[in-house]
């Protein structure tokens, strides 16, 4: 006879569970036992909660599976809080355990309760405490259909005393839950969109994630249209290599040309994408939206038409009878612009380049110095990383020279906190991608403000040998933040950061690790790092000074940095 811990990881097993992240303890340790005892799931036992949550993350959002994680009572699992969140803003699903004082305690304010079903309601689409072992394994397979099908967080709360309780004699056995299918769209409303296209001179197309498996589909439609293709940095990945329509991205990592791309076309058509920002939409276009979520349609521009249904198969019928658009010029013009901003950002990260951009920008500035300029480092990762690698980058300036450098060649794939925005996510990211395959490299573009928030799960790549490629923007800033701040016309304030040697730390950890501070230096350690065996961090000291430009900087923002400043200066000399 089996128990409610067992019952529990036995359908975990049925349902493919290969990795279950989390911190041990008191009302989960039957269900940690349980694990223990089955063969084909591994226990990855973290130093925080949250990274727990951003590793099981990671996976499902790699894999498309149930990502598993666990925080026991109270505080155990008020630390997963922001990794879920994560998972919810990018549609992955995840099953988060989590512990609960014994019943009898239930609703008395005991020692560390907490009310999960309410603190996890607004992260998840099932959040339900387990209160008899009658109701297993329902509950269960319900928590499970809910993160599938809806792509969110499903929150499973066992009281401690009940994850040792029999399951009742009779009790049925736990049975896997099935993947979703792909939504077919309405034909009639195809039709209608192929109308409207037909009707256009001339297309963009702006594309996400929800397109990555339309690849196909999509060029055949770019190619019949003529369309340049603007990419989401979440559709980098599929989407960009060998793709002879793209232009980049919009946005404020984005570029002019992708920007020219979407205002010269008269017709918008957006495929797979929530694209957040408002203000990088074309104003006046006719907008065709295809998406398998309705609650996207039009919520980020007005749309003349929606299409709801698989990417995939929407576009599969949409070209059907398409009308071709010959002319190309619209096309041509944007590749050419895209490509000429492409190559003065490739001088950029060129040390050898003499005369070019970077010494006319340095002159500019008179900043003379010789610090590694960020740029270069990201273009040194992508030269020698290799074409399978799996990317991870944290919000920050990491993740706008990984969007500029790294180009998604081979089977790269690339995840990052894109929705929620969050701090901290890259190396536990990379934790979760590395579990999956110990032999495919997996590189995580780590902010020094980000890496150091949870620093302490550098450790689990140690002990459980995930042999992760740990690359640090050390900048000695919260560097977005001193962005923001000159943007707006304030000193720079709060954002410096005074690191240790991030490779000593690495090293006393266990870790192979290098500190990189002359540029000269600098290609010859990313080759030597990426090379060797098991994890490995490179702390490298970058130029906090470099900036990266919008596509579209706006009067105020030029006037805010000149005025940001001009007071750093004269402050300064004040002192
Ligand atoms: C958890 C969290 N806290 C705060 C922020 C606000 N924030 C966004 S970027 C950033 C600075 C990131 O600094 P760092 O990791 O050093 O990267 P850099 O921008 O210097 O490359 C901050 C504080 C956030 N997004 N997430």
């Amino acid at each position: 006879m089996s128990d409610v811990a067992e019952t529990i990881v036995e359908t975990l097993h049925l349902q493919g569970v290969k990795t279950v992240w989390g911190v041990v303890g008191d009302a989960l340790n039957p269900v940690t036992d349980a694990i223990r005892r089955t063969e084909g799931i591994e226990w990855v036992g973290v130093r925080h909660e949250e990274a727990a949550a951003f590793a099981a993350n990671a996976q499902a959002q790699l894999t498309g599976d149930l990502g598993v994680c666990m925080g026991t009572v109270g505080p155990g699992s008020i630390h997963l809080l922001n990794g879920l969140y994560d998972a919810k803003k990018s549609h992955a699903p995840v099953l988060a355990l989590c512990g609960q004082v014994p019943l009898p305690e239930l609703g008395s304010d005991f020692f560390q309760e907490i009310d999960n079903d309410q603190l996890f309601q607004d992260v998840s689409v099932f959040c339900r405490t387990v209160t008899s072992p009658s109701q297993m394994p329902g509950l269960l397979e319900q928590a499970l259909q809910g993160a599938l099908h809806r792509r969110g967080v499903a929150v499973l709360t066992l009281p401690g005393d009940v994850g040792g309780m029999d399951m009742p004699k009779g009790t049925r056995a736990p049975r896997a839950v099935a993947r979703p299918g792909a939504v077919p769209p309405d034909p009639a409303v195809v039709a209608r969109a192929r109308e409207l296209i037909d009707a256009a001179d001339s297309v963009a197309i702006l594309a996400g994630i929800g397109a990555r498996h339309a690849r196909s589909e999509l060029l055949a439609v770019a190619d019949r249209l003529s369309a340049p293709m603007v990419l989401t940095l979440k559709a980098k990945e599929g989407l960009e290599r060998d793709n002879e329509f793209q232009v980049g991205h919009t946005g404020l990592i984005g570029n002019p040309a992708a920007r020219k791309a979407l205002d010269a076309a008269e017709l918008l058509l957006i495929v797979g994408t929530d694209f957040p920002y408002s203000d990088w939409y074309p104003e006046g276009k006719t907008v065709v939206q295809l998406d398998d979520r309705g609650e996207h349609i039009g919520r980020r521009t007005q749309v003349d038409l929606g299409v709801v249904g698989d990417s995939a198969l929407a576009l599969g019928a949409l070209l059907e009878g398409l009308g071709p658009k010959t002319d190309r010029k619209h096309l041509d013009e944007s590749r050419d612009a895209f490509r000429s901003w492409h190559d003065s950002q490739l001088e950029l990260a060129d040390p050898s380049r003499e005369g070019g951009l970077v010494d006319r920008v340095r002159s500019k500035f008179d900043n003379p110095d010789k610090r590694i300029r960020p740029e270069m480092l990201a273009a040194a990762v992508n030269a020698h990383a290799d074409d399978d690698a799996i990317f991870t980058s944290d919000t920050g300036m990491s993740t706008v020279w990984l969007s500029r450098f790294v180009d998604f060649r081979g089977s790269r794939r690339l995840i990052g906190s894109y929705n929620l925005g969050s701090m901290a996510n890259a190396m536990p990211h990379a934790l979760g991608a590395q579990a999956l395959d110990r032999e495919r490299q997996v590189i995580a573009f780590c902010g020094d403000g980000g890496l150091t928030m949870l620093l302490g799960d550098l450790l689990t790549a140690v002990a459980y040998n995930l042999p992760a490629r740990f690359v640090v923007f050390d900048n000695g800033r919260l560097g977005m933040v001193k962005l923001e701040q000159e943007q707006g016309g304030l000193p720079e304030f709060g954002t410096i950061l005074e690191n240790p040697d991030l490779a000593a730390v690495a090293r006393a950890m266990g870790m192979r690790a290098a500190r990189v501070e002359e540029p000269d230096q600098l290609d010859a350690a990313v080759a030597e790092a990426f090379g060797g065996q098991g994890p490995v961090l490179l702390d490298v000291v970058t130029n906090p000074e470099e900036v990266s430009l919008p596509p579209k900087v706006t009067p105020t923002e030029a006037w805010g940095f000149a005025v940001a400043k001009m007071t750093e200066v004269v402050e300064s000399r004040g002192a």
